[in-house]
């Protein structure tokens, strides 16, 4: 597993948590390296590099947010940085919790949320809050060892996993107060339950931290941080039986060498093409930022949009029973609320994926000028129906393809419905459709009859497809009135192509609805699946129907 996808895999059975192998380091008899990181992005490098574990350094984290490392970031800044790491890694983070960032208490409550955050284990030194960096000054105060015992008590009483560590860490050599100082606290350190402790030097040899290994004889394990003798071979601390060497600061000092270059070079040119080079692609940050995870996840849990969606939207006639409205624009640029009705159909089909709109004009065809559509035209229109229009877009009706009314008005939910439906046609019908009302005696409607009605309860899932479609169906075979909204495949928009030309071999292309063209594919054994809806949708032929449309939005 790589750093990458860490926070996406459970951690099974079989995998020994983070506490249990910090503590295997710990008391491994191998000499081991916890490497330094500061933020999320760093952890990841040092889990890339090959690590098996991190040092969460105080004085990195600190740098990193622009503080200094006397706990001006408050402990639970501290804890919000460590979560971003432990979340980003697969290996176990050991924390410079400095003195424990204040008594008992806290350390208390500390080790327990460091616990719930992922974190393996805790260092702490016998230091006084707030903390001073140990290469700083001379002579620094240390706790009260018996303060400190109680401290670690309380720690290791606090812990919720038995294999979260506390490590010790002994100030005495540092602070000026010698070897005697540094055992007799490693001992009572050691007694009150400290897995580990750690030996802290500031000379530039790493004679001190050998000769307290050497006395401490091993009776718990030994960490060190050689910042200040990095001369010395590696094989010298395997040698001595030490445990753990910390590599304490070197990813954030590297960071500061890296961004002044940079920084200072891009100013001076006032160009970045020198810098190019010298630095990791974006393509790689991508890369360490996991992307190829997010795009396999979206592949399974995003629904599908890569399959191209078209639509043919049907706008050639006038509307004369809108009277003086029409006088000048064909009725699917009558404004609704601020926007034409085909502003709207438009709007609703791009959001559900439609990117590829074919809009068939005629009747004042010029008044129809929206932004990114296809426009075809049936200048016949006058004379022809509705199949003569979608014939003049008929090389737009393929693959997964919508057939529409330019005067529709529906909710947004219908469109997605009827791609989620598994049929090669489908089309959304009304299943109130007793509930409409028109005073016009001449009002044409488009009425369907299926296998089934639509059933109130929910648990009926037998499919329904439609058996009959016309203006006027006997009224007890009529179980719902078509919305004026088609959905196809592929295979289903060369049905439909199939059927424009069977209707111009019939000599019927010039007159035909589009009722009469699925009502014919219905009548073939296609099967054409329905989509109840319960109301919630308009055409706009009337007066009437204008005012309602302005109630529906
Ligand atoms: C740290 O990395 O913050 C440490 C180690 O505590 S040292 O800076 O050497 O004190
Ligand atoms: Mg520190």
């Amino acid at each position: 597993m790589t750093a990458n996808t860490a926070q996406h895999h459970a951690v099974t059975a079989a995998t020994p948590s983070k506490a249990s192998r910090l503590r295997a380091m710990l008391q491994s008899p191998d000499l081991e390296f916890l490497m330094e990181a500061h933020n999320g992005l760093s952890a990841k490098i040092v889990e890339e590099a090959g690590f098996s574990g991190i040092w969460a350094s105080g004085l990195s984290m600190s740098a990193a947010l622009g503080v200094r490392d006397n706990n001006e970031a408050s402990w639970t800044q501290i804890l919000e940085v460590l979560e971003f790491m432990a979340d980003c890694t697969t290996i176990p983070i050991l924390v410079d919790g400095d003195t424990g960032w204040g008594n008992f208490n806290n350390m208390r409550r500390a080790v327990s949320k460091l616990g719930q955050r992922g974190i393996a284990a805790i260092c702490i030194e016998d230091k006084i809050f707030p903390k001073t960096n140990s290469f700083l000054g001379e002579g620094q105060p240390l706790a009260d060892m018996d303060e400190f015992c109680g401290k670690i008590k309380a720690g290791k009483d606090s812990q919720s996993d038995d294999d979260f560590s506390i490590v010790a860490r002994l100030e005495a050599l540092i602070s000026g107060l010698g070897m005697a100082e540094a055992l007799k606290r490693a001992e009572a350190y050691h007694a009150a339950g400290a897995d580990a402790v750690l030996i802290h030097s500031k000379k530039s040899s790493a004679d001190e931290v050998l000769a307290f290994t050497k006395e401490w004889a091993n009776r718990c394990p030994v960490v060190i941080v050689p910042t200040k003798y990095p001369w010395t071979p590696t094989d010298t601390y395997r040698d001595a039986g030490i445990s753990v060497a910390i590599w304490a600061n070197h990813n954030m000092r590297a960071s500061i060498t890296a961004m002044r270059e940079t920084s200072r070079r891009i100013f001076r040119e006032q160009s970045i093409e020198g810098v190019d080079k010298e630095m990791v692609t974006v393509s790689e940050v991508f890369e360490l930022a996991g992307n190829d995870e997010l795009s396999a996840a979206e592949k399974r849990y995003l629904p599908s949009r890569t399959e191209r969606r078209s639509a043919v939207v049907l706008a050639a006639s006038r509307g004369a029973a809108l009277g003086a409205l029409t006088a000048d624009k064909p009725k699917c640029m009558i404004d609704v609320r601020g926007e034409p009705l085909l502003g709207r159909l438009i709007s609703s089909l791009k959001n559900s994926g439609v990117n590829d709109i074919t809009v068939v004009r005629g009747y004042k065809k010029e008044q129809i000028n929206l932004p990114s559509v296809t426009y075809a035209d049936n200048d016949l229109f006058a004379a022809t129906g509705e199949v003569a229009s979608l014939a003049c877009a008929k090389s737009a009706v393929q693959g997964s393809c919508v057939i529409a009314y330019g005067d529709v008005l529906f909710r947004q939910y219908y469109l997605d419905q009827l791609f989620d439906h598994d049929a090669d046609i489908v089309i959304a019908a009304d299943a109130l459709w007793r509930d409409r009302k028109s005073s016009d005696p001449k009002w044409i409607r488009d009425f369907v009859a299926c296998n089934r009605g639509s059933s109130p309860d929910f648990l009926e899932d037998a499919p329904v497809y439609l058996k009959a479609m016309g203006h006027e169906l006997p009224e007890d075979q009529i179980h719902a009135e078509w919305i004026g909204l088609a959905r196809m495949t592929e295979k289903g928009s060369r049905i439909v192509g199939d059927e424009i030309e069977a209707l111009q071999k019939d000599g019927l292309l010039q007159t035909a609805g589009l009722v009469e063209l699925f009502d014919r594919i219905a009548a073939r054994g296609h099967q054409i699946g329905v989509v109840y809806v319960p109301g919630q949708w308009l055409d706009v032929d009337d007066a009437t129907d204008l005012m309602a449309a302005g109630r529906f939005l």
